[in-house]
């Protein structure tokens, strides 16, 4: 299923009369916008495959219905949402649970909706039917050298299969740690974690990256092995210029400034890239800008900032992913509008005065500086990234026309009503 130019042509021209009233309003108002639209253009969120069905709990599963079932059938969901939002241009594997069999074929598929494949994530936080060690202590971390040869197997097989896909990154989130005190040497377990890196860091052709996740709790309670953006960051120091730290919202302990983690980061050339979701209590996978969408643009204040001191691509200089899971939203509506909180998000973020603001710290003008910052983020950028969707050929809004087109109905008669995604 495809969405067709002149479905999207004919939505467009019945909103056109409302954009055109708000963005000349906006031209008017903001200086260097043309600029700003350019940015937004070539800004580009991957999604990850493993977020277009419903995820659930362990509370139980409420299936929505026409979900994919295969690889193919993943990207052709990403490639109806890249064609709403001219945004979601790429789209992030995970091993096993996309497995694909012919490659030439899934990177044709891919190239013909203007994907491409961003980083690759590995598993070795499940138990595989066919894996002769199981993952129950651990895997990278595991005082048994021949269950962490395994997990390290898996990591390099991955990586093979992405140069295959033409990705350039590897993500490696670990379940690692322990459940209790005492369970585990925190020395031997770092150790331990740190020569599998080292292995799979070998093993990264010239031009890739590979992205340390780190998350603070969850499966394990006690401790965890790559537990913080300290922890991390030791790992992707010691690795060497290749490795970099990767930040999930949902990763941190309650109240963490993850702004200021980010700016650090940054700094120091580690940041590698983002899972974009947002949370009220933990790991909570929601959508984007959902639930705190000032951190958000705070976030993204410190990345403009940053990046522009270093010089650094907006578009190409981080990777920049969404990482999320649904459990009673349709999952291409959630990520549509998790997709449209980060371009607002970002947008907001162009419109800080930097100069102003720089000036104001000088002086330590607290109010003024906060004056500058609210002021970006209570103006209405809304008009600003319709517009550059509308110059891209996307939709004027993406959630309307979906379900004007009735897609997920679609979805639902040619897939099923009851339908379990590959994945979480
Ligand atoms: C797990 O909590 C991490 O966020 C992972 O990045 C991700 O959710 C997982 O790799 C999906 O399989
Ligand atoms: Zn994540
Ligand atoms: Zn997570
Ligand atoms: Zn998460």
């Amino acid at each position: 299923m495809r969405i067709e130019k002149d479905q999207i042509e004919a939505h467009n021209e019945l909103a056109a009369v409302k954009h055109k009233r708000k963005f000349a309003f906006m031209s008017e108002e903001i200086e260097g916008l043309e600029g700003i639209i350019e940015k937004l253009i070539k800004f580009q969120i991957a999604i990850p495959s493993w977020a277009l069905g419903t995820g659930g709990t362990r509370f139980g599963r409420f299936s929505g219905g026409g979900e994919p079932g295969n690889l193919e059938e993943k990207i052709q969901d990403i490639g109806l949402l890249h064609a709403l939002n001219r945004s979601s241009g790429a789209i992030s594997l995970h091993i096993p649970w996309d497995i694909p069999t012919d490659y030439d074929a899934i990177k044709s598929l891919a190239s013909s909706y203007d994907l491409k494949f961003d980083a690759m994530n590995s598993n070795t936080f499940q138990d595989q039917a066919d894996q002769a060690y199981s993952y129950k202590f651990g895997s990278l971390q595991h005082v048994d050298k021949g269950v962490r040869q395994q997990a390290i197997d898996h990591n390099i097989e991955v990586i093979r299969q992405g140069v295959a896909l033409g990705s350039s990154a590897l993500t490696v989130w670990l379940a690692d740690g322990s459940c209790f005190p005492g369970q585990l040497n925190f020395r031997g377990a770092f150790q331990n974690t740190l020569e599998s890196l080292e292995e799979i860091y070998a093993a990264l052709p010239d031009e890739w990256k590979i992205f340390v996740e780190y998350k603070a709790f969850e499966p394990n309670f006690y401790s965890t092995t790559v537990g913080d953006w300290g922890q991390s960051l030791l790992y992707a120091t010691k690795l060497g210029p290749k490795a970099y730290t990767l930040v999930d919202l949902g990763h941190h302990l309650p109240n963490a400034n993850i702004e200021q983690i980010v700016s650090l980061l940054l700094m120091e050339g580690k940041l590698g890239g983002f899972h974009f979701n947002d949370s009220k209590y933990g790991d909570d996978d929601l959508t984007a800008g959902s639930m705190k969408p000032y951190q958000l643009f705070l976030i993204f204040n410190e990345l403009v900032e940053g990046m522009d001191a270093k010089g650094m691509d907006h578009a190409t200089g981080l990777g920049w992913m969404i990482d999320a899971s649904h459990n009673v939203k349709d999952p291409l509506e959630d990520l549509i509008q998790s997709v449209e909180a980060i371009m607002l998000a970002y947008t907001q973020a162009l419109l800080i005065d930097r100069k102003a603001l720089l000036a104001a710290q000088q002086e330590n003008d607290v109010a003024k500086c906060q004056e500058i910052l609210q002021d970006a983020f209570r103006t209405d950028a809304r008009a600003i990234v319709q517009e550059a969707r509308l110059r891209t050929g996307g939709a004027a809004n993406p959630i309307q026309l979906f379900r004007e087109l009735k897609i997920r109905e679609k979805l639902i008669g040619s897939r099923g009503l009851k339908t379990v995604a590959t994945g979480l």
